[in-house]
Order: C-alpha cells, then structure tokens, then sequence
C-alpha cells in the first residue's frame, strides 16, 4: 500500500478532550455522546478519504464469514440449482434451465437479469462450450460477478478531498436509514474518523431520540434541531457549519422517511441538498439511498425517483438477513447502475457490510 501523508493507521491517537466548541449565535448546541478517541489528519488532507473508502472496501473480504451467514436464506434457496446441475445432462435442457430460471427469480434476481443469464447459459450449453453442471454454475457466477463489477463499480466510499466530508441517507419510511446511519458511523469510527450526526429527520418527534442513542452508543457527537417546527434543511445546515468549523472528518445527515411519490417530501428533500451545498459546495459527497431488501423488486421504482429527484451515489440494501431475496441486489444494480455500497445484514452495530461483488457471489451461490 503506497504511504499517505493522511494514513489512518500510522497515526498516533490522541484523545479529544471533551471540552465543548465555543458556541456561536446561529449555531443548535451540540450534543457528545461518551469520549471519544479521535485520529487528527495533521498534514494535507488529499488521499485521506481515498484511503478510508479503500480500507472500509479491503476490510469487506476480511467481512466474509458475516457476509456468509447473512446471506444463509438466499443461498438456501438458491441450493436448489446445486441440485440440478449435479443430475443435469444434455438431453434435460430445458428442464433444467426452466427450474434455474423459478430458483433465480424466487430469489428476486427480477425477470431481466434472469432471462439474459438463463439465455447466456442455454447459448454456451448449445454451442458445446458448457458441458458440465460445475462449468454451468461457474458460468452462472461469472455471468453475475461480472455485471456486479461492470455496472456497479466504485463500491468504495467517495468522500472527496475536504474536510468534512458529508453523507446523507434518503429513502422511505423504515426502511433502516437510521440505524444504517448509527452502524455506518461505528465503522468509520473504527478507523478513528472523527464523526459529527446532524438529526435531519424533523417529521417524528421520536427521530432525534433515536439517532441520539446511537451517538451514545458509537461515542459520536450530534446536532439536534430545537423546538417544534425546526425545519430539517436548517438542522442539516447547522450541522455542517459546525463540522466544518470543529475540524471533524465526516458529517452523516439521517433524514425523514418519504414516499418517493409525494412530491412535496421529495421537495424538501432537494431544500436538504441545497442547504448542505450552500455552507460547502460540492457536498453531499454521498447520498446513500436505502432501501428494504425485504420489499423485493418494489424498491425499484423507489429507487428511480430518489435517482431522479437527488441523485444518488450509492445504495445501502437493508434486512437481507431475515430474507431470502438477496438477488435483489444483483437486479438493482442491473436495472440503475448505482453501485451498492453496504448490505445490511442484523440490527447490530457490526451489521452493516462493504458490499464486495466476489464475496457476495460467493456467499448465495456457495
Ligand atoms: N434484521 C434487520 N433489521 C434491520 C436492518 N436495518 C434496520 N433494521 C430494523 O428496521 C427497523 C427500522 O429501522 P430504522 O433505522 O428506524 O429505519 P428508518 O428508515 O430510519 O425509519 P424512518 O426514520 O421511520 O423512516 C428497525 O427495527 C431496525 O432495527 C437490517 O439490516 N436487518
Ligand atoms: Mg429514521
């Protein structure tokens, strides 16, 4: 690994004393969680994030055994093709590729993708170039690692060069915003980030109750809106102004749940955008669209207008450890072309995984 000026490992970490920045008129108090140890980046700051972003990707492969039993009811759904492909002979086809194709869909890999690998599949079984059941299946996860790599690429974090760097998470209502915010947060604090939480979610009183117990929880410090009709893009502004002058690495923005089609909601959501750009333009580095793994090929419509309406970076697919359906990963990014960047895969803190294509292919077609 080539040395950064910035590398998170060779640091020496010094703890933040707890001592509250200096308050200013305009800004919401700010609110700490436990101590925090926190790594400074002294020197320039170019290479910083890049090298963040590729250490939370690198630290995704070492993540397998996780990644493994999260994704255990899809890949016992897809066993089945195991099956078929042990017994499979030329003259059963048809059979054969027709039983595939239920297992693929079953798992939502969605009609598309599944007819482009079922006919990739029945073209090379044809023309003599697959002649065993192990060669199908290595053709069948070579057909998907290659369309995860292809069009979902740039997996890793982008943060670019300055400090804070801000990430923002939309999506509709429960689908794990917050708590994909809290387990994103322990993980960059892991790597001795230092994480400023902006509670933008104004719509439900109990939302800033929550994410300040993951403040609590990851040891991180929160911007909270005061008062009744505390309006989020205000909030999230704030926020930035004080990361920005507090010197922290990153600032992470929940937002309220919204129905992609209720337009206002959407509205405010660009009125969120605008006000982070106005204090640094250029950011939101990320937004991450979350989106409920169990809720199957409906995401993707959601999906669409998020994309349309904010643009997204990057996805983070939630829940699909109580599901059978992690195909669905493989059919959004088919469909969109954002790359995912996590799977959820628990409630717990460690539950949030670097999506890595190799690893995942592994874990459903074992
Ligand atoms: N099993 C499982 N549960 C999850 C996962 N992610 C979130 N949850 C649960 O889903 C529920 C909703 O999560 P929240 O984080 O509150 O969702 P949200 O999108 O912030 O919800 P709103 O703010 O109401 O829109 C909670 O009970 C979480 O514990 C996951 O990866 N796996
Ligand atoms: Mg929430």
């Amino acid at each position: 690994m080539a040395s950064s000026p910035c590398n998170p490992f060779t640091l020496t970490p010094t703890v933040t004393p707890l001592s509250k920045p200096t308050p200013t008129a305009t800004l919401l108090p700010i609110r700490t969680g436990s101590p925090q140890r926190s790594v400074q980046c002294r020197a320039g700051q170019t290479g910083f994030f890049t090298r963040l972003g590729r250490l939370i990707k690198e630290k995704a492969k070492s993540d397998v055994d996780k990644l493994f039993s999260g994704f255990s009811k899809t890949r016992d759904n897809l066993a089945v093709i195991d099956e078929l492909l042990l017994f499979w002979n030329l003259s059963e086809t048809d059979r054969v590729l027709d039983e595939l194709e239920e297992a693929l869909l079953v798992s939502d890999f969605g009609p598309r993708i599944t007819i482009k690998i079922v006919e990739s599949l029945r073209e090379d079984i044809m023309s003599g170039k697959l002649k065993s059941g192990s060669e199908i299946k290595d053709a069948l996860k070579k057909f998907v690692l290659e369309l995860l790599t292809k069009k979902g690429n740039k997996t890793e974090l982008q943060l670019g060069f300055r400090k804070p760097a801000v990430i923002m998470v939309v999506g509709v209502n429960g689908g794990g915003k917050t708590t994909s915010l809290g387990k994103l947060a322990h993980r960059l604090k892991n790597e001795g980030v230092k994480i400023l939480m902006a509670a933008g979610d104004t719509f439900r009183a109990a939302a800033s109750d929550q994410l300040e117990i993951w403040a609590e929880r990851t040891g991180c410090e929160i911007v909270v809106g005061e008062g009744e009709k505390v309006k989020a893009p205000s909030v999230l502004s704030q926020a930035i102004k004080r990361g920005k002058e507090d010197g922290y690495d990153v600032v992470l923005c929940d937002t309220s749940g919204r129905l992609h089609t209720n337009y206002s909601l959407m509205e405010e959501l660009i009125s969120c955008k605008k006000a982070i750009s106005k204090v640094i333009p250029g950011a939101p580095n990320e937004i991450l669209l979350v989106l409920d793994g169990t809720t199957g090929l409906n995401m993707l419509p959601q999906a669409r207008e998020f994309n349309e309406v904010v643009g997204i970076t990057g996805l983070i697919l939630t829940k699909l450890d109580g599901s059978a359906r992690g195909g669905c990963v493989v059919s959004v990014v088919d469909e969109l072309g954002i790359p995912v960047k996590f799977v959820g895969v628990g409630e717990g803190l460690e539950d949030l995984q670097p999506f890595d294509a190799e690893t995942f292919v592994g874990a459903v077609f074992s």
